[in-house]
C-alpha cells in the first residue's frame, strides 16, 4: 500500500452470508459526524482502503461505487485499493461505497485502513 506499517489498523475480517451487504459508506470519518474527533484522536483521518477478496462469491456482493458507476465483482486474491484523503487533508466523497448484496454464497474480505500518522505500535 507504500504506507508505513505503523499507520495501517489491525486487518478487519468480514463474513456476509446470503443476503448480507454493507451500506454505502466513506471509509474516512466524515468531519461533521459527531464520533469523527474521538476516532481521530489517534492517528488522524483514515486515508486508505484496501479490500482483499478471501473467496469467489457464487452470485452478487461486488464493491460498489455509485458516484463513479463502477462496481468490482470478487474475486479470490483481488483486492481493490483506493485512497481519500491527500496532504492537505481533503476528502474525497466520490469514493463512496458499499458492498452489495450476497444473492449466493458467502462472501469473505480481509480489510486493511490506514491512517494519516502513527496508529499501531508495530
Ligand atoms: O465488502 C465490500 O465490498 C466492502 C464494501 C464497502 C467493504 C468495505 N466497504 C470496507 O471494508 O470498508
Ligand atoms: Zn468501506
Amino acid at each position: 500500500m507504500n504506507w508505513p506499517l505503523e499507520n495501517g489498523e489491525g486487518l478487519q475480517i468480514l463474513r456476509y452470508r446470503e443476503g448480507g451487504q454493507y451500506t454505502p459508506h466513506f471509509d474516512y470519518f466524515p468531519p461533521e459526524d459527531p464520533g469523527s474527533a474521538a476516532a481521530m484522536a489517534i492517528g488522524g483521518q483514515r486515508v486508505a482502503s484496501l479490500v482483499m477478496y478471501l473467496n469467489d462469491v457464487a452470485a452478487g456482493g461486488g464493491t460498489v461505487f455509485p458516484e463513479l458507476n463502477l462496481t468490482i465483482t470478487p474475486r479470490k486474491g483481488a483486492a481493490v485499493y483506493f485512497e481519500y484523503c491527500n496532504s492537505l487533508g481533503q476528502l474525497d466523497p466520490l469514493t463512496l461505497h458499499g458492498g452489495l448484496p450476497v444473492r449466493s454464497g458467502e462472501k469473505w474480505i480481509a480489510t486493511k485502513w490506514m491512517r494519516q500518522r502513527r496508529y499501531a505500535s508495530a
